[in-house]
């Protein structure tokens, strides 16, 4: 089809169907590695990727910041009679970006999609409206949502947290909205559902109960699992950890303290880590520091996709740029065997001062841009074999004779001892780690040599 959109109006006029040009093309309208058709390892560049789309800074933020007002006038938010026609402009808006971007996932929390209403019910009832819009134009555009989720953070009434909320009232209310979002989800065929915990955590110890807190959340987390099952949602729960920003500290603060939190309280057969990369420079890790964790797990599951800024410590959601970065990170997911259910969700928004009409487009191409090149040296590491086989060596004393029978725990701390005492003591541990060595050989591949 060459109509790109479905509804009333065009919202990005003079912007088609974005193609694949090639590296040399000079068209900012282009992707000039991202092609999707093109077979990777044993897939199309598509599938192993699985971009999505944020509807929250797409199609919401309009550059309001703690020092400023919005920048970003969005054409269907303009004249619009009641909050619900601005809603539905913007669903058009985001069916008509998916489309002419070649993106068949998206990702949304409750509000970004439907107003708030004067009570729960109003909330519910126009949350199922713009669900049954929803349901229409992913049937007719082939688009598809990777998870959906609920915001219960921006409401003042959340300024003490949702699930870890000190009154009950609000754990109720954060209940009814998580509950109509788990229907929606499963309504729109999602893939996932996720919980981002961005008031689940303390400002003061002063004033928190931290064990009642932590066994409160995972007390909502559980039943939230126990009605979607019931509802018959088959896929995966996502926890997405940050470790501050808006709360001093959060409960979910990194990978391995999710894993650790899932685990104590059981949760760890439904839930699964959706790691952003911009929340692990947060927490003082790589990105790929937090795949890898996830990996090990066996939790690993879905991505935000996106950067924050080396030179301060905010949650600054750029469009990921570094090829060394995301090629870092798919080199970890393709070993952790690529995506599932998941998928590459941007979270990302663009500056407050790009406020032309083809910035938002820009930005989501440079950002796919870069996962494909960085897919392409992750499968040229894995294919050229080098470092992975270095990797391997650097344990093979594991694989056979005494290593292996420690490896597999048939050995105790006096056998182990006795080896060492008697083992050549002096010939070992010098081993070199070859860092340098790999790191130039990850370089060669980034120039695709
Ligand atoms: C905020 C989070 C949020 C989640 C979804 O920092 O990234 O946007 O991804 O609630
Ligand atoms: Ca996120
Ligand atoms: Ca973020």
């Amino acid at each position: 089809m060459d109509n790109y959109y479905l509804g009333k109006k065009e919202y990005f006029p003079k912007i088609g169907k974005i193609k694949y040009e090639g590296p040399k093309s000079k068209n900012p309208l282009a992707f000039k590695f991202y092609n999707p058709e093109k077979k990777v390892g044993k897939k199309k560049m598509k599938d192993h990727l699985r971009f999505a789309i944020a509807y929250w800074h797409s199609f919401c933020a309009d550059g309001v910041d703690p020092f400023g007002a919005a920048t970003m006038a969005h054409p269907w938010n303009q004249g619009v009679k009641s909050p619900m026609e601005g809603a539905e402009n913007k669903m058009d808006a985001a069916f008509e970006f998916f489309t002419k971007l070649g993106v068949d996932l998206y990702c949304f929390h409750d509000r970004d999609m439907a107003p708030e209403g004067e009570s729960p019910a109003e909330s519910e009832k126009n949350l199922f409206t713009m669900v049954a819009k929803a349901k229409k134009l992913q049937k007719a555009t082939g688009v598809k949502l990777l998870w959906g989720t609920a915001n219960v953070f921006t409401n003042p009434r959340f300024m003490n947290g949702a699930a870890t909320n000190p009154e009950f009232g609000v754990v109720a209310l954060a209940a009814t909205q998580v509950k109509a979002a788990i229907d929606a989800t499963i309504e729109l065929g999602g893939a996932g559902y996720t919980f981002w915990g961005g008031r689940e955590g303390y400002m003061s110890l002063l004033n928190t109960d931290m064990k009642r807190e932590k066994d409160n959340l995972a007390r909502f987390l559980t039943m939230a699992r126990d009605y979607g099952r019931k509802q018959g949602f088959k896929g995966p729960f996502y926890i997405e950890p940050k470790p501050m920003e808006p709360t001093k500290h959060q409960y979910d603060y990194d990978t391995e303290t999710v894993i650790g939190f899932l685990r104590y309280y059981g949760l760890d057969k439904d839930f699964r880590l959706n790691i952003e990369a911009n929340h692990a420079e947060l927490a003082n890790h790589d990105f790929a520091h937090e795949l890898e964790c996830a990996a090990a797990a066996g939790l690993f599951g879905s991505v935000d996709a996106n950067r924050g800024d080396p030179r301060n410590g905010w949650d600054t959601d750029q469009f990921p740029m570094s090829y060394q970065e995301c090629a870092l990170a798919m080199y970890a997911i393709l070993r952790a065997g690529g995506f599932s259910s998941g998928g590459l969700n941007f979270d990302a928004k663009i500056r407050r001062n790009s406020v032309d009409n083809q910035d938002l487009f820009l930005g989501h191409i440079g950002g796919m841009d870069s996962f494909a090149v960085g897919l392409e040296v992750a499968q040229r590491i894995i294919d050229d074999g080098l470092i992975p086989a270095f990797t391997k060596k650097r344990y093979a004393s594991f694989n056979s004779g005494d290593g292996a029978r420690f490896a597999k725990g048939q050995m105790k701390l006096e056998e182990l001892a006795k080896i060492g005492s008697e083992g050549g003591y002096k010939k070992i541990g010098l081993s070199s780690g070859r860092q340098e060595y790999l790191e130039n050989i990850l370089n060669q591949y980034l120039l695709g040599l």
